[in-house]
């Protein structure tokens, strides 16, 4: 345990506050792909989608068994028909064409042998040389949706670059398994192994659903979309619920499209962010010092990435803050950032911290995102 004095990073963006919904029960944009800390309590968040280390599908996906016409699956698709008010045969002609993925149950499963969390190996995937330039590119490009996106939702262009940089690198890698097949897989052969398989399993027939409803509305065919092994889709990973919910058309063809509209998928995420209480302003962390010994850790860990103190009450514990954070208004969090075999690093994560997790919910992935962003904005030409 920490005993030491660590501090870390400085604060930089701006940001917002959070909505406290329970660690668990948070929905959005969560699937169970990317980026995923080396490893984080297993409790709390799940890991999303972003970019997930090894397998984001690149090439496998396409192998497959034929979903088995069960009694099971038939009955299902007559039921969801009725409840969705789909076509119950262009629902059932749908599914039957979808494809069981072994691939996909084996990467829903947590790993077998848990490695120990690292938080300098999981950065060193993000904040590197090709993801910053892209970064910087994609920021150039896009430069007018991006101040656009700020001006309408108060989301800052640098968070919105660092979110679908660490997601897809900039579109370059959204995922190659059909969204059909992963989600009937995930849907009607979840694992049993999974420690909670049964609401991971309702999770992702809920997500089939939103998925059929999109297609079947939007006329797209649902055979032909591809993303995530968990359902995420578009240059910012969105499940079927979170597109539903949060996608906007920002470039005002008419429809929405966070595959081939780098614009629509900037005003999506910045859109995603206001509804999740990003405050424009506030930082996202600041650095703290504990000091061995006088630092009653226990206390100051347990709500873990919930902000959950004041600055009064997050100091009396021990925690040593500095300029800006103690005139900080607004609950704070200690964030413990493992780093394998050597000590981990800290930081007070404000609201707008944990807004972040709620797109993808680990601290790791929040942390990678803040400093993405704050790289790719020291390439820019003209700071903002
Ligand atoms: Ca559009």
């Amino acid at each position: 345990m920490p005993t030491g004095l660590a501090l870390l990073v400085g604060a930089l963006m701006a940001l917002a506050p959070i909505t406290a919904l329970p660690a668990q029960e948070n929905p959005k944009r969560q699937t169970a792909s990317s980026p995923q800390p080396a490893k984080v309590k297993p409790q709390k968040r799940r890991p999303s989608n972003a970019a997930k280390a090894a397998p984001s599908g690149k090439k496998s996906a396409v192998m497959g068994i034929p979903l088995e016409s069960s009694a099971q699956t038939q009955a299902w698709a007559q039921d969801a028909a009725q409840r969705l008010l789909l076509d119950p045969t262009w629902l059932l002609n749908t599914l039957s064409q979808a494809k069981r993925l072994p691939s996909v149950e084996r990467l829903v499963l947590p790993p077998s042998s848990p490695t120990a969390k690292n938080w300098a190996a999981y950065r060193a995937r993000f904040i590197e040389p090709i993801r910053i330039r892209a970064g910087a590119r994609f920021w150039q490009t896009h430069r007018s949706a991006l101040e656009r996106a700020e001006r309408e939702y108060g989301v800052p262009a640098s968070l919105i670059v660092g979110i679908i940089g660490v997601e897809t690198l900039y579109g370059q890698n959204t995922g190659n398994f059909r969204i059909l097949d992963a989600l009937a897989t995930l849907t009607f052969h979840f694992p049993s192994a999974h420690p909670r398989a049964t609401a991971r399993q309702a999770f992702f027939q809920s997500e089939l659903e939103q998925f059929l409803l999109l297609t079947s509305r939007s006329g797209a065919d649902p055979l032909s979309i591809r993303g995530s092994y968990a359902g995420a889709m578009g240059l910012p990973q969105f499940m079927p619920s979170s597109w539903a919910k949060f996608a906007v058309d920002f470039d005002g063809d008419g429809r929405i499209d966070l595959f081939g509209s780098p614009t629509d998928a900037i005003g999506s995420v910045a859109h995603y962010f206001k509804a999740f209480d990003w405050r424009p302003g506030m930082p996202t962390h600041y650095r703290v010092g504990l000091t061995p010994g006088q630092t009653d850790m226990d206390s100051l860990l347990a709500p873990d990435i919930l902000p959950t103190f004041g600055v009064a009450s997050f100091v009396a514990k021990g925690a040593v803050l500095e300029g800006a954070a103690l005139n900080h208004q607004g609950p704070l969090a200690l964030i413990e950032l493992l780093n394998g075999p050597d000590a981990p690093i800290y930081v007070a994560g404000t609201e707008n911290f944990y807004a972040i997790t709620r797109y993808n919910w680990s601290s790791y992935y929040a942390m990678a995102v803040i400093e993405l962003a704050e790289a790719v904005a020291r390439e820019m030409p003209s700071k903002r």
